[in-house]
């Protein structure tokens, strides 16, 4: 099992896992985007499913971009920089705290689509 080294977003859209949203997150429409992603090799061909194609974000919600503290999404990306300190920061005692997730929560979607 990996959790680094591959990044993971774009392989499950291939893999037909969800979509990517406004936050940049991965969205399946029936865990939504609390789910953490972890990946395991192998050396055998296994068949993806259909590449997801229902709708995730609504044309006029931006409530993911807005309650950002440090403006770190414009709708397609995110700035790590701004976004890091917060989504990953470093204690004095060498733990990782995540002091936000204010994207990740506010979303309609976060717990499936229709949740
Ligand atoms: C580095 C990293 C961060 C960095 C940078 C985030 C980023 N998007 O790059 C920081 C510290 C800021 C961060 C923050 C968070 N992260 Co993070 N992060 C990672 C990590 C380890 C690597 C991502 C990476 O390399 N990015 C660098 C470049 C490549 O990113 P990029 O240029 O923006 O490209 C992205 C998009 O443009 C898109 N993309 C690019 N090319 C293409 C092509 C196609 C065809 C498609 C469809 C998409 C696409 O996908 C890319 C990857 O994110 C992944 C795990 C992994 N191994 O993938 C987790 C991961 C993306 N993070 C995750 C999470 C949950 C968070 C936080 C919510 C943490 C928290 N506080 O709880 C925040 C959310 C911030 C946000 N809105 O994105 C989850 C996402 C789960 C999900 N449902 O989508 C992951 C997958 C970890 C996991 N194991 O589950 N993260
Ligand atoms: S985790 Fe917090 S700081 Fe990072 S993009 Fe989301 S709302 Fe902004
Ligand atoms: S809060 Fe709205 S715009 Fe942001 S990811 Fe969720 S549905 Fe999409």
């Amino acid at each position: 099992m990996v959790t680094r080294g591959a990044v993971f977003l774009p392989l499950c859209h291939l893999a037909g896992l969800g979509r990517l949203a406004r936050n940049t997150l991965l969205i399946n429409e029936r865990f939504g985007n609390m789910i953490q992603i972890g990946a395991v090799l192998l050396d055998a061909e296994l068949q993806g499913d259909p590449i997801a194609s229902y709708e995730v974000c609504p044309p006029d919600c931006s409530l993911c971009i807005d309650v950002c503290p440090v403006g770190a999404l414009d709708g397609e990306t995110v700035v790590q920089k701004l976004c890091r300190p917060l989504a990953c920061h470093g204690t004095e005692r060498g733990f990782i705290l995540k002091k936000c997730n204010r994207c990740r929560s506010v979303c309609p979607h976060a717990l499936g689509i229709g949740s």
